[in-house]
């Protein structure tokens, strides 16, 4: 390949979802240059990706956007409760517009390595195009769903017919009809996509491992009414979902389940039920902490079950009874129970009968076959640390990342990490990313990496590091907010379960997004305190 000489910026990005995008727009306004690399054709991250039949975000639309520009928040008309797929690519390409962002984002190109160069305290990137990028500070903008994860099924290869991934959806329309079509699992992505397909297609197989808990989103037109109400208080509203946990303005119980009667409990699930999206979790106090107190909510979504579902014995296979409800991302639906009172669909339940193996035909579990034209593969991602362990990341003394994250990913505050000087990661693992609306936890980490670059450019700092200790007391605090919740009692991808090999480690900071900000400005205001600030060898 021909070696070119690295091209110089400030800082380089990588990735152009919502994370890059705002990166590039902070810094750039602070009169730094910036590059953004992004392996996908245009921007959007996760949302580029993610465009199989039925995507849609489970945060209000509403909230589910950026705050940073009043304009923008404005000017910019949702046209449904809950963004579909099409209508968040379509806000991300505004964005990219309006903010003139294109120019400095190389598209179709992918980071195969960083490595950070001693000598002149540089970062070295380079990109599956033969180029290279040079810069001072580089920002993972990696995200936490973003890199999917194929099951290795036997055969998968041999398979005749055409093979999707959820997470990895072609751009041309699919057009399943006249077709029979197997779906392998039943995550979010899964329950969305399965009424779809089931809609469309002569037959539908829905291969379902794990049943998991879902409640419907009741996703409607945009309430004009409820438009204007946020605008007019956007900046009100936009402060009060900074103070709930999950950044999300939402009404939270205070109470203890086990305080309310059974018709009063009953009632408030009802209640919740009806609204429609993910409030039913936080309709108490202690739903996460308390099996007793999460029984409660898991046995009114498994009696909804009952009620929607005919086939009794169907209902029952779908009825999740491995895991409290919540521990596992709940998902939220629009007709997923009911697609299974469709003729042409059949939930084959592969814990009595495993996937044996795939040929030109088909897919065999159990003892039986499935003759299929189609597969999609629903089965979720290599989450929160997959993105940056695909790269080969080497810091200080030829430190490979992936190696000192073998056992579990070390970081201070999820921001950055020790060995590795200058390098940055948005909603990195740690930090409370996915438990929260990610773009208030994007907005918040790109303004604390932005002012940390300005501290860095005053002081004259060359670096700032993480120091191991602070790394090794953030990682007991995270592990300790863990505990004493029900998170640990299911087998997800929070924990890293999904994947074969991954050590299980709870990866996102569960403390809540107020504490979590508290702890990143006080470090920022006593000076970067848990940080070295160092100045250029010589
Ligand atoms: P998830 O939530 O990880 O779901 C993946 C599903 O695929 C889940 O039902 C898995 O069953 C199933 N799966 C994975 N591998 C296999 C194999 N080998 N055989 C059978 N079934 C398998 O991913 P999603 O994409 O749905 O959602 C991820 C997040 O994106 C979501 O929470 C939202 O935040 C957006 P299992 O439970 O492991 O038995």
């Amino acid at each position: 390949s021909g070696s070119a000489p690295a091209i110089s910026f400030d800082v380089i990005i990588v990735g152009a979802g919502f994370a890059g995008m705002y990166m590039l727009h902070r810094l750039r306004s602070l009169g730094l240059s910036a590059v953004v690399l992004e392996a996908a054709a245009g921007v959007g991250g996760t949302w580029f990706w993610n465009r199989y039949p039925g995507a849609r975000c489970d945060v209000e639309s509403m909230q589910y956007s950026y705050s940073f520009s009043e304009e923008l928040q404005q000017e910019w008309r949702w046209a449904e409760r809950y963004a579909s797929q099409p209508e968040i690519l379509a806000y991300a390409n505004y964005v990219a517009k309006k903010f003139n962002l294109l120019p400095d984002i190389e598209f179709d190109t992918r980071v195969i390595g960083a490595v950070y160069r001693e000598e002149d305290c540089r970062w070295l990137v380079s990109t599956d195009r033969g180029t290279q990028f040079r810069a001072k500070w580089c920002v993972m903008a990696t995200g936490c769903l973003s890199a999917a994860q194929t099951p290795n099924i036997r055969g998968l290869d041999t398979f005749k017919g055409r093979v999707y991934h959820t997470g990895n959806w072609p751009h041309e329309a699919v057009n399943f009809s006249g077709q029979t079509v197997g779906v392998i699992g039943t995550g979010s992505s899964g329950i969305q996509v399965i009424p779809e397909i089931a809609a469309q297609a002569k037959h539908l197989y829905v291969f379902q491992r794990t049943p998991n808990f879902s409640v419907p989103a009741r996703n409607r037109a945009m309430d004009s009414e409820y438009e204007r109400s946020w605008k007019k208080n956007y900046a009100e509203r936009r402060a009060m979902a900074r103070s709930m946990p999950a950044g999300i303005l939402c009404q939270v119980g205070a109470k203890s389940a086990l305080a309310a009667s059974p018709e009063e409990r009953n009632q408030e699930f009802e209640r919740r039920w009806a609204q429609g999206g993910t409030g039913l979790t936080v309709a108490y106090s202690d739903l996460l902490r308390d099996v007793e107190a999460n029984e409660t909510a898991a046995q009114f979504v498994r009696d909804k079950i009952r009620t929607v579902v005919e086939n009794p014995t169907v209902a029952e296979l779908l009825i999740p009874m491995d895991h409290p409800i919540g521990a596992k991302r709940i998902c939220s639906d629009t007709k997923y129970f009911e697609t299974f009172n469709r003729e042409n669909v059949t939930l084959v339940d592969l814990r009595a009968n495993p996937i044996r193996d795939m040929g030109s035909d088909g897919i065999t579990a159990g003892l039986d076959f499935f003759k299929l034209n189609s597969l999609v593969l629903a089965t979720g991602f290599d989450a929160i640390t997959g993105a940056l362990s695909k790269i080969d990341i080497v810091g200080r003394h030829g430190l490979s990342l992936r190696e000192k994250w073998r056992d579990g990913p070390n970081t201070f505050l999820g921001l950055m990490s020790s060995g590795f000087p200058n390098l940055f990661v948005v909603t990195g693992p740690g930090s409370p990313s996915v438990l929260t609306n990610v773009i208030v936890a994007i907005e918040d980490n790109v303004e604390w990496i932005a002012s940390c670059i300005v501290h860095l450019l005053k002081v004259d700092g060359e670096y700032i590091e993480a120091t191991s200790s602070a790394e090794e007391t953030w990682m007991e605090q995270v592990q300790k907010a863990v505990e004493g919740t029900l998170y640990p009692q299911a087998k997800s991808w929070y924990l890293g379960a999904n994947i074969a090999g991954k050590r299980a480690v709870f990866l996102p900071y569960v403390g809540g997004l107020p504490t979590y900000q508290r702890i990143c400005d006080e470090v920022a205001a006593m000076g970067y305190s848990g940080f070295k600030i160092g100045m250029r060898p010589t």
